[in-house]
């Protein structure tokens, strides 16, 4: 974990200026990070501590997962397709796509520790992006 860690933060301005394309910087497996298949992990804190399961659709993280709205920063997707975070209610404002299978184990590395309100399944190829 300290491995990934480390490359991570220095991915992190690559990161920050490829935008989706980098995620594969900043993420381990979802198993490598104690998610189980199939279920969403997202915690308070980063490299997965203080987490909660929930659906794989959330549009109001502040009523539906209570306590985690704006403060998330690590997440573990266990299912098998992407899903898009998003800074606001009803999947609005920024965003960011996690693979299926992947974790992001510190989102300050993306700009957006402390601050996802929403989440759904990313679209399919050649649908819009997150
Ligand atoms: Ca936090």
């Amino acid at each position: 974990m300290r491995k990934i860690m480390g490359f991570a933060g220095t991915a992190a301005s690559l990161a920050l200026s490829l935008g989706a394309l980098s995620i594969a910087t900043n993420t381990a497996s979802a198993s490598e990070a104690g998610t189980a298949a199939g279920v969403i992990r997202v915690c308070k804190d980063a490299s997965m501590r203080n987490c909660v399961t929930t659906s794989n659709t959330i549009s109001d993280a502040g009523k539906q997962v209570p306590g985690y709205q704006d403060s998330i920063s690590s997440i573990g997707n266990g299912t098998s397709t992407a899903v898009c975070f998003f800074e606001h209610n009803n999947y609005q404002g920024r965003s960011i796509r996690i693979p299926g299978g992947a974790s992001v184990v510190d989102l300050s590395s993306h700009g957006l520790n402390d601050a996802l309100s929403s989440w759904r399944p990313a679209p399919p190829p050649g649908g819009p992006t997150c």
